[in-house]
């Protein structure tokens, strides 16, 4: 949302989760592997863009596995919103940081190509934790279906609760 913490981090950092609960932060992926084990959990995508315009997508369930699984998006359900669907295509994917290449690009990490860290392929469609302020193709915070591959966001929220 500002750009004051740093999101290009290693394995240990996104396993652990980093930066200020008050501000800019990533929970970290054992607790969210954790929060959604019970595959009951909903996630609802907030998105803003530097004109003020915001935009959202709900999907309508959401999990990941545990480290030994490479943290990889196994359960993602229906998306709805006016954000547009960004996040089906990372779908299977297991989690990669500068560190662990887990995508499905040869020859390159995409962490690294796309400076973020992420569920992954060849290599994406929506780069949350990309880099702030950087609106170079493909290496920013980008939801490709609001804002495309060359526009970094103003904020990004990713937000999950228990299903009704
Ligand atoms: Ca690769």
């Amino acid at each position: 949302m500002d750009g004051t913490v740093d999101f290009y981090r290693n394995w240990a950092a996104y396993k652990e989760g980093f930066g200020d609960l008050n501000g800019e932060f990533f929970l970290g992926l054992d607790k969210i592997h954790a929060l959604t084990a019970d595959g009951n959990q909903e996630l609802l995508v907030v998105l803003e863009d530097f004109e003020g315009n915001e935009a959202f997508e709900m999907y309508d369930s959401f999990a990941i596995g545990d480290e030994d699984q490479q943290y990889v998006l196994h359960t993602l359900g229906n998306a709805t919103g006016g954000a547009g669907d960004s996040l089906s295509y990372h779908r299977g994917m297991k989690f990669t940081t500068k560190d662990r290449d887990n995508d499905k690009r040869k020859a390159k990490n995409c962490a690294v190509f796309r400076t973020g860290a992420w569920w992954y392929s060849n290599c994406h469609d929506s780069n949350l934790a990309g880099k702030y302020n950087d609106n170079s193709w493909g290496k920013g915070v980008i939801w490709s279906t609001f804002k495309y591959f060359d526009y970094s966001l103003k904020k990004a929220v990713m937000m999950i609760r228990p299903k009704k």
